[in-house]
C-alpha cells in the first residue's frame, strides 16, 4: 500500500555541488540505510539525530561508493511523521544516481513529486496551507513572497481558518441542538444571537477573501502593463526600469509586436513589467494580433503605466489609450520631456485621464525616481485589504473556497432573516465550514492533493 512504501529521492537540486542529500522515508528507511551505509568506526550503533561519518556501500557488490554522513531520524517526530534517514554524500550527478539505484535495489521506491510533503500532510504533521507554503518558500523570488510564505508556513493562515471553521461548527451545533431539543425547555442561544455571529463571521471571511490580491502580489509580483500608442517610448521605459536593453527600440512606429515580460525588485515589491505593442487602429495582421495581446495583458495587470509622447500633439490613438486607462490603477508618463513640449499634464487631464502624471524622459532618466515611488505607493494601496486581514491568501484555490464559504453564509443569513427552520440554516453553515476545511485540508480529496503536490519537485 502507498503509505507502507519507503521512498527515496535526492533532497538537493540536481547537478554538481559540494554535498548532495539523499533522503529516505517510510517504515523501512532505517533498515535500508543499514544495508547501504556503515559507520567508519565499526560496531558503533549511531544515535538518532546525530550526524555520523561512514561509508556508502553497494549492497550488491559490497564496493564502497562514497564516504558520507548519515542521520537517522526515527518517527513519528520527523518531517514526514515516518522513519526518515538522510545520506549527506558528495554532490556528483553520477554518484547520486548510483546511490539512489542502490537504495532502490534494497527496497526503496523513487518518490513522486512532493511525496515527502504529502506524507507529512497525510500523517497530520502539517496542514495543506503549510504544505503549500513550503512550495512558495522555495519558489520565493523576493522579500514579499518570502514573508508571505513564512507566515503561512508557521501556520498563521491555517490557524485563522481553523478558528473560523471552529466557530461555524459551534453555530451548527447550536442549531442542531435546537432541532433535537425543540420541545424541551433548555437554554439555547436565540436566533438573534446566531444571526449576529453569522454576520460577524461572514465579515471575517470576506476580509480574508479580499486579501487575495495582496497575497498574489506578494507571491507572484504586481503586474504592470506598459501601454501607449506606437513610438511613445514604451520599450525605452521598460529598458530604463530594467537597466538592460531587453526590448528593441527604434524610431519606427510599430516596432514591438509581442508582449515582452521581465521583472524587477522595488524594495520588497516584485514588479512584473510587460512591454506591449503600441495601441492604434491597424489593418496590418501581425500588428493587430499584437494589439489584441496588449489588451489581454491589460486585463490581467494590476497596474497600468501609460506612456504619452510629450513632443507631439494628442491624437486619436492617445484617446484610445486614455479610454483604456479609465477606472484603472496606474501612472501616466509624459515621456520625451527632454524635447520641446507640445503637450502638458493639463492636456492629458483635459482629455479625461484620471491617473497621476509624471513628466518623464526615458532617454535621460528624468522622473525615474518619482515613477518608482508612485508604483510602490499604488501597489501598497492595492494590497491594503490584505494588510487589514493580518494574513493574506495567495492562491486561487484559497480564494475559490472562501468564495464558496461566503455564498453559503449569505444563504444562511437569508434563511435566518426569513425565520426558516434551523435545519435549513444548519445545512448552509455546514457548507461554509466544509469550504473552509478544504483550505486547510481537513476535508480533502485525492484529486485536490494531486493538483497541489504536482507542482512540487521530486525530493520535497
Ligand atoms: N528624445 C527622446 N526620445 C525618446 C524617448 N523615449 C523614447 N524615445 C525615442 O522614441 C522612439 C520610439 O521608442 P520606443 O521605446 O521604441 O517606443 P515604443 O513605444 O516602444 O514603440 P513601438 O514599439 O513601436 O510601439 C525611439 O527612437 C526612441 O529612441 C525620450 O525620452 N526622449
Ligand atoms: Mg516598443
Amino acid at each position: 500500500m502507498y503509505v507502507q512504501d519507503t521512498i527515496v529521492a535526492p533532497a538537493t537540486a540536481p547537478g554538481q555541488g559540494a554535498v548532495a542529500i539523499v533522503r529516505l522515508s517510510g517504515v523501512r528507511a532505517l533498515t535500508i540505510l543499514d544495508s547501504l551505509w556503515r559507520p567508519l568506526r565499526a560496531g558503533t550503533k549511531p544515535e538518532p539525530r546525530r550526524m555520523v561519518l561512514g561509508e556508502v556501500i553497494d549492497p550488491a557488490t559490497r564496493a564502497i561508493l562514497d564516504r558520507a554522513i548519515a542521520v537517522r531520524m526515527p518517527g513519528p517526530r520527523t518531517f514526514t511523521g515516518e522513519d526518515v534517514a538522510e545520506l549527506h554524500c558528495h554532490g556528483g550527478t553520477y554518484l547520486v544516481r548510483r546511490i539512489l539505484g542502490a537504495a532502490m535495489a534494497v527496497g526503496a521506491r523513487m518518490a513522486e513529486p512532493g511525496e515527502f510533503t504529502r506524507r507529512a500532510f497525510l500523517n497530520g504533521r502539517i496542514d495543506l496551507t503549510e504544505a503549500e507554503a513550503i512550495a512558495d518558500l522555495v519558489a520565493a523570488r523576493g522579500e514579499g513572497a518570502l514573508r508571505l510564505a513564512l507566515d503561512q508556513m508557521t501556520g498563521l493562515l491555517g490557524e485563522k481558518i481553523t478558528k473560523l471553521r471552529g466557530q461555524l461548527i459551534s453555530i451548527r451545533a447550536h442549531l442542531e441542538a435546537e432541532i433535537d431539543f425543540a420541545d424541551e425547555d433548555i437554554d439555547l442561544p436565540g436566533r438573534g444571537e446566531i444571526a449576529s455571529s453569522v454576520e460577524s463571521l461572514a465579515e471575517d471571511v470576506a476580509v480574508l477573501h479580499q486579501s487575495f490580491v495582496a497575497g498574489r502580489i506578494a507571491r507572484e509580483g504586481a503586474r504592470a502593463v506598459i501601454l501607449g500608442k506606437p513610438n511613445a517610448g514604451k520599450s525605452s521605459v521598460l529598458n530604463l526600469l530594467l537597466g538592460i536593453e531587453r526590448s528593441i527600440v527604434t524610431a519606427v512606429p510599430g516596432t514591438t509586436r509581442d508582449v515582452i515580460e521581465d521583472s524587477i525588485q522595488l524594495g520588497p515589491l516584485t514588479l512584473v513589467l510587460q512591454d506591449t505593442a503600441g495601441v492604434r487602429e491597424s489593418t496590418d495582421e501581425v500588428e493587430s494580433i499584437g494589439i489584441a495581446r496588449t489588451f489581454r495583458s491589460l486585463a490581467e495587470a494590476e497596474l497600468v503605466l501609460a506612456v504619452f509622447d510629450a513632443s507631439r500633439p494628442l491624437d486619436p490613438d492617445d484617446a484610445l489609450v486614455i479610454e483604456r486607462c479609465h477606472g484603472r490603477s496606474g501612472v501616466a508618463l509624459l515621456n520625451k520631456c527632454d524635447l520641446p513640449p507640445v503637450i502638458r499634464p493639463d492636456d492629458l487631464r483635459g482629455a479625461g485621464l484620471a491617473m497621476p502624471i509624471v513628466p518623464f524622459s526615458a532617454r535621460r532618466g528624468d522622473g525615474l525616481e518619482s515613477l518608482r515611488t508612485e508604483i510602490v505607493r499604488l501597489a501598497e494601496e492595492i494590497a491594503a485589504p490584505g494588510v487589514a486581514a493580518g494574513v493574506a491568501i495567495s492562491r486561487e484555490r484559497h480564494r475559490a473556497a472562501l468564495g464558496r464559504a461566503l455564498q453559503a453564509l449569505a444563504a444562511a443569513r437569508e434563511s435566518l432573516k426569513a425565520a426558516m427552520p434551523p435545519e435549513i440554516v444548519a445545512v448552509d453553515i455546514g457548507a461554509a465550514a466544509d469550504a473552509l476545511g478544504e483550505i486547510t485540508g481537513e476535508i480533502h480529496s485525492e484529486d485536490v492533493l494531486d493538483v497541489i503536490f504536482r507542482e512540487f519537485c521530486i525530493g520535497k
